[in-house]
């Protein structure tokens, strides 16, 4: 049996995932509320895929729990958050449940680390643990990381078909753990040892965010100089060696924004390519706003009140918020002592901020410069109903005559 502990953005799909490919699943979570919830047979987040998914689960006969299980196989997906001021990983939940796992682990359990974690973490953090509670590593306790991949919004199907990682001390506790992925992982699947398999996680990240903030850049350059970013960036993809990424209002979610300020807070001297792509990437929202002000000036608008963002989530579809450059953007707003500006998202049907509103045509009645901070679906559908506003497409996705851009 797999004890799978936290089940939020990656335990919980990851737990379905297993479960509904014949592997005996119980998922732990310290939050009562939310293995409530997952007991009323429902899920915690919308993500395309998901529900059915649990479904499947449910009948395969998947358990949610607070309690830690005496078992052989432990996976820990909790967060890893970073420490804004040292920039470095906080392995505190990672640690925090390996303690919990110890107090139930019997020997010659495995215990597989999914959450992402800065290269030399497990060797610093996670083996004293093991060893405090008097147990030989590779004897009596294996350890094993196994970073997950998968793209919220598209979840479900990247973790069929993404190839995996698995960092191992020992090859055949890697191939054991392979093939428990492997029920479900139709892609490849490398095994390796726990240090390489920390640095491709945070890799892979590091260059998308470092790819954005090249785009970025570029935006800012173009608009300095009044040239079109995106046509640029479209006739240079053309070349069988370039694949530049997209502008954008900020980079938010809880990895591409987080990940590689592990490798600038570990190797401050070492990692300036990143720190200032993530310093580049950290200033969009900042850029908006100051677009936001600079088009009101050229418009002649005065009043805050009637520009509206659309879009809260860090990203399209999702209903995800973390880091969104929304919420940067409307921070920056009052550290500018400028509040005023109304919201709307589709997804976030909470009140979470001020100003904020649940229907996209309440919304665009009460503005009159629209600022499309997030390209849902939902906005590309009702195009139209922009026409006759200002619009800052910080997407390019709106074709209407006059439209302003970053
Ligand atoms: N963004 C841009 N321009 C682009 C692409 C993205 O500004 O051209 C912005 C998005 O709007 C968003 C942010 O970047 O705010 C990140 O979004 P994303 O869709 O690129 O990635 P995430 O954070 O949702 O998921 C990433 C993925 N990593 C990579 O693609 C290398 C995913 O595979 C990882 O599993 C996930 O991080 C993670 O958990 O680490």
């Amino acid at each position: 049996m797999v004890n799978v502990i936290g089940l939020g953005y990656i335990g919980l799909p990851t737990a379905l995932m297993l479960s509904s490919h014949g592997v005996e699943v119980i998922g732990t979570d310290y939050n009562k509320e939310l293995v409530a919830t997952l007991n009323e047979g429902k899920t915690t987040f919308k993500e395309d895929g998901l529900d059915e998914l649990f479904q499947d689960a449910l009948k395969a006969g998947i358990k949610f729990t607070t309690e830690y299980q005496v078992t052989d196989t432990y996976i820990v997906s909790v967060p890893t958050p970073y420490d804004k001021f040292s920039k470095k990983v906080d392995a505190c939940y990672v640690v925090a449940a390996v303690k919990d796992v110890m107090k139930v682990c019997p020997k010659g359990a495995t215990v597989v680390i999914e959450s992402t974690v800065s290269p030399g973490t497990i060797e610093k953090f996670v083996r004293p643990v093991i060893e405090a509670n008097g147990f030989v590593i590779g004897k009596d306790i294996h350890l094993v990381h196994a970073p997950e991949r998968i793209i919220p919004g598209n979840m479900v199907y990247e973790l069929l078909h993404n190839n995996r990682t698995i960092g191992a001390d020992e090859k055949e506790i890697g191939e054991k753990i392979k093939k428990i992925y492997a029920s479900f992982c139709q892609g490849e699947i490398v095994v390796t040892d726990i240090k390489t398999a920390e640095m491709t996680k945070v890799v892979e990240n590091t260059y998308r965010a470092v790819n954005i903030a090249f785009a970025n850049e570029l935006a800012k350059i173009c608009r300095h100089d009044n040239m079109n970013v995106y046509e640029i960036i479209r006739i240079c993809n053309m070349h069988p060696r370039v694949n530049i990424l997209q502008p954008g209002p900020g980079v938010g979610g809880h990895c591409i924004s987080v990940d590689p300020w592990f490798l600038v807070g570990d190797y401050p001297s070492l990692a300036k390519v990143i720190d200032e792509a993530m310093r580049t990437n950290d200033a969009m929202p900042d850029f908006v706003l100051n677009r936001i002000y600079e088009i009101m000036k050229e418009k002649g608008m005065t009043d805050i009140t009637r520009v509206g963002l659309y879009g809260l989530t860090y990203k399209e579809n999702v209903d995800d918020m973390r880091e969104s450059p929304t919420l940067q953007l409307l921070e920056s707003q009052e550290r500018h002592l400028a509040t005023g500006l109304k919201v709307y998202d589709p997804f976030i049907t909470k009140d979470v901020v001020p100003n904020q509103f649940h229907d996209l045509n309440k919304f665009l009645a009460a503005v009159d410069f629209v600022v499309i901070m997030v390209k849902h679906n939902e906005i590309k559908e009702n195009m139209d109903k922009l026409s006759g506003k200002v619009v800052l497409d910080c997407h390019n996705i709106c074709k209407l005559p006059g439209v302003y851009h970053i």
